[in-house]
């Protein structure tokens, strides 16, 4: 099991507080970094692989949910013209994932379902497919996230996401647990219900009930962490608080502090 931890990477010309974060992370003995990012085509690629790679730090994963939150890009838009869109920005961040080895996480950009779910799944659908297609061609695995009910109206538990990739039926597509949409979704606690993911598990976000640190709320990560030594996971798991506040540095630190004694 390996470690990380988000960040969000700057667009142009803003890099030096990203690499003091990444020194830090680094220095703190996390395996690697997990990037946020809106627009992939608007980073400084180069800056970015040359800094991770100084470092010895691997990209986690690439969290694409910007392009909805920020530029209104969805997989299920009525418009064809915006899906097409989406589908390109999500191939966008696959070419960049190709160059860091990390997998592309599918959250927020598959839209709002609830005007027409038949057509908004089958929406979906098409455009995961096609982008599941050039994400295999460049060796990419993708995960689709599991969210909960306040944030998106699809895909909210484990067994929902299972019947979606079954469906997609490709095998680089699989699940992003997170302990925080977990809590509030699933029908048995984090520990025992992760387990139905088996090896189509390709990432995994930890975040207290409360969404603050592991270990500043309730959740039990001790025997979380149990299930997933059992299930022989070996991909990252990676902190995620929202919001990251006070700040990165403090997040990561204490984090690790509660991490190490567990993993
Ligand atoms: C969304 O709530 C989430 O958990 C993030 O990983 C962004 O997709
Ligand atoms: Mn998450």
């Amino acid at each position: 099991m390996k470690l990380s931890v988000v960040a969000s990477v700057p667009e142009n010309g803003r890099f030096l507080p990203f690499e003091k974060s990444m020194k830090l992370a680094s220095r703190l003995g996390y395996d690697g970094v997990e990037l946020n990012i809106r627009d992939p085509r608007r980073i400084e690629e180069r800056k970015l692989v040359k800094t991770l790679s100084d470092l010895d730090l691997r990209a986690s994963c690439i969290i694409t949910g910007q392009g909805f939150t920020v530029d209104g890009l969805s997989l299920v838009d009525p418009s064809a013209r915006t899906r097409k869109l989406a589908v390109q920005r999500i191939k966008d961040h696959i070419l960049l994932a190709g160059s860091l080895s990390s997998i592309v996480l599918i959250g927020w950009m598959r839209g709002i379902w609830k005007y027409n779910r038949m057509r908004a799944r089958r929406r979906f659908l098409e455009g995961l497919r096609v982008c599941a297609e050039s994400a295999q061609d460049s060796g990419v695995l993708m995960g689709i996230e599991c969210i909960n009910r306040y944030e998106v109206d699809s895909i909210n538990t484990l067994d929902e996401a299972l019947a979606t990739i079954r469906e997609v039926d490709l095998g680089n597509v699989g699940i992003v647990a997170d302990t925080f949409h977990m809590n509030i979704e699933e029908d048995k606690p984090i520990y025992e219900k992760i387990v139905i993911c088996k090896n189509r598990l390709f990432h995994v976000h930890v975040a207290d009930n409360n969404r603050k640190v592991p270990g500043a709320g309730h959740l039990p990560f001790r025997r979380f962490f149990d299930s997933l030594r059992r299930m022989s996971y070996d991909r990252f798991v990676s902190v995620e608080v929202v919001p990251p506040e006070p700040s990165f540095a403090s997040i990561a630190e204490s984090s690790m502090t509660y991490l190490q004694k567990i993993v």
